[in-house]
């Protein structure tokens, strides 16, 4: 008996030695987990001396189990600590391998910029707003209905030839990408009493070719106020101030007759050329003047198409080209340029963003 006890002792002795030689070798965290494995897991050397126990004579295995118990914490023990210390210097290194160069310069961070258009549009919403206007938006897939017929150019009349429409296939309604912002005169008047004081940016499309000034798609900025009294002079007032605000208190701006079926009176409405001064230049195609769009007063039938009545209200509405006024603002020749995507001709318009 007393032979197995020594030999048991013995044995633990010997496993003690070896372990924590083995584990003072220790150098990295993977050599720690495979020393655990051999003496401290499932198959380890202490655990299968543990196991062993039961072996023993039962007077013997108390005094064996605190020993080998006493051995398995004091390994336990030691090896929590070289874990700890190993896991702390790989933090370390870690720490030291990711160390942030404060004094390094920082690397440009590439963010977009508004497309000149819509830089345009945040402008004119602006300028309207302190004119009373509100901004709505519509759809640029529109209704015959609303394109042509609430504007008083009904199917069979000859001024819908005119504004070459995209149509959309669809076998039951007349279905067009809109030619023009106008279709949301009626859209807005069906859902507001007067009065009514609204613009409406967005683009509009026409089968049409291109070249410097024309585009298929392009962009319109569409006005419109309905109130009892409104008059030609406060439409001429209002796109006057338009002028003023967006080229300068010394431009002069011309109303000439024009026809458009859903006004009476119609103008067209130009400024004189600011980058020449309206001397005539490239841009004004040497007229000195640059044609901005059509205006006039709204037209009766266009009233009562949407039930208004048009002996106690009148009202006055415009369309503008939004591209053409940002040529007008900076020079630029070639309307094609803004739907060209070339990031060089954009970032000349970059701003920040706010
Ligand atoms: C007229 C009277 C009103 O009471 C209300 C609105 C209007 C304007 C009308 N709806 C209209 O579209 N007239 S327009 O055909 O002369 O176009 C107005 C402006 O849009 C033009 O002066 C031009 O600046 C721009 N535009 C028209 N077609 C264009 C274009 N811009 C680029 N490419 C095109 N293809």
């Amino acid at each position: 008996m007393a032979q197995e006890v020594t030999t048991l002792d013995a044995e633990l002795e010997a496993v003690r030695a070896e372990a924590l030689r083995r584990l003072d070798e220790v150098t990295s965290v993977d050599e720690a987990a495979a020393w655990e494995r051999d003496y401290l897991g499932g198959k380890g050397r202490v655990t299968q001396l543990l196991r062993g126990l039961g072996s023993l004579p039962a007077e013997q295995r108390p005094a064996a189990g605190r020993a080998t118990q006493a051995l398995k914490a004091e390994l336990t023990e030691k090896y929590d600590d070289v874990g700890a210390r190993l896991k702390a210097a790989a933090r370390q290194q870690a720490l030291a391998e990711d160390a942030i160069d404060v004094t390094l310069p920082g690397r440009p961070v590439i963010i977009g910029a508004a497309h000149p258009i819509s830089q345009m549009i945040d402008e004119l919403i602006e300028i309207f707003a302190l004119l009373g206007f509100q901004a709505v938006f519509g759809p640029e897939v529109e209704t015959g209905h609303y394109n042509f017929d609430l504007l008083n150019i009904p199917s069979d009349h000859p001024a819908r030839d005119v504004w070459d429409t995209i149509i959309v296939e669809s076998p039951n309604e007349e279905i067009v990408l809109r030619t023009h912002t106008s279709p949301m005169q009626a859209r807005t008047m069906e859902r507001m009493q007067p009065p009514v004081r609204v613009i409406v940016p967005g683009r509009s499309f026409r089968f049409e070719a291109q070249d410097a000034s024309h585009e298929w798609m392009f962009t319109q900025l569409e006005g419109l106020a309905v109130d009892e009294n409104i008059t030609m002079a406060d439409l001429k007032g209002t796109l006057r101030e338009l002028a003023r605000q967006l080229f300068g208190p010394t431009r002069r701006v011309r109303f000439r007759c024009d026809f458009f079926p859903f006004v009476e009176p119609g103008v067209d409405f130009a400024v004189d050329c600011a980058i020449c001064d309206g001397q005539g230049c490239r841009v004004c195609k040497h007229t000195g003047w640059l044609e901005m769009g059509g205006a006039g007063m709204v037209h009766p039938n266009v009233l009562k198409g949407v039930g208004y009545d048009p002996e106690k209200y009148t009202g006055f509405a415009f369309g503008l080209g939004i591209e053409r006024i940002i040529m007008m603002k900076t020079g630029v020749s070639d309307l094609r340029a803004f739907a060209g995507n070339d990031v060089r001709f954009l970032r000349q318009f970059a701003r920040p963003i706010v």
